[in-house]
């Protein structure tokens, strides 16, 4: 069995669209996979209780009890490696990870970042997309390297800008989009692991 583990920080919108994918397209017998886990750095992640709903085992890692990033990525990883996952998956998860966090992981990571990588890496991407007045903005599935949000691009999808649109509403159309691409990209991946 291989086993994904999905690590979120607040609603898991992401997290949900990839169970109702998993369980939609029979990726237990299709692709040998299940969603094992889902794990939060606080406690109060709307997404937890999504999880908890549908079955799945959730862990809490509060960063805020660690001294630093080091020791919170420490136990981070061996609450991850418990359930020996084939993939990692980042969806809204909002604490950077060391590069040794990254490096015992290699080619297990993904990520979804909410703008059209390379433009706008790092956070409050969809006012800087209005800021900068783009026209296209979107969504982008990546491997997790050291360099934040610079990893390889494994899907991508665009909407469209549309006047009166404010960070909200943009979030909310890019938001759908990923709810579309994440799942597809690690449907893809994992085929192709198998
Ligand atoms: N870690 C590495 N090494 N590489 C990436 O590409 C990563 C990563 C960790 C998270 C997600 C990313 C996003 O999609 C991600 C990609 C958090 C921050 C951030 O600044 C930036 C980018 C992303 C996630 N976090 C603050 C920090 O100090 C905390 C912000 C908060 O808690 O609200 O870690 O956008
Ligand atoms: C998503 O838009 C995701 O791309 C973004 O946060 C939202 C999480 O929603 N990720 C980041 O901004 C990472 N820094 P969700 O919890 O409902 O999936």
């Amino acid at each position: 069995m291989k086993n994904i583990v999905i690590l979120i920080s607040g609603g898991g919108s992401n997290m949900a669209a990839i169970v109702r994918a998993a369980r939609r397209d029979g990726w237990n017998e299709r692709l040998g996979t299940r969603v094992a886990a889902v794990i939060s750095n606080r406690a109060d992640a709307g997404g937890l209780t999504l999880a908890r709903e549908r079955g799945i085992a959730t862990v809490v890692v509060d960063h805020k009890a660690f001294g630093s990033r080091e020791a919170f990525d420490n136990a981070l990883k061996a609450e991850i490696d418990a359930f020996e996952p084939t993939l990692v998956v980042l969806a809204g998860f909002m604490r950077i990870l060391t590069p040794a966090f990254v490096a015992h992981f290699e080619g297990r990571l993904l990520n979804i970042h909410p703008s059209l990588l390379p433009a706008f890496p790092g956070l409050h991407t969809h006012q800087r997309a209005l800021d900068a007045g783009c026209q296209v903005v979107g969504a982008t599935v990546h491997r997790v390297t050291p360099d934040l949000d610079h990893g390889p691009i494994l899907a991508q999808a665009a909407v469209p800008v549309l006047p009166g649109d404010s960070a909200e509403s943009l979030a909310a159309r890019v938001l759908t989009q990923e709810h579309r691409i994440y799942p597809q990209a690690i449907a893809r991946l994992l085929a192709s692991h198998s």
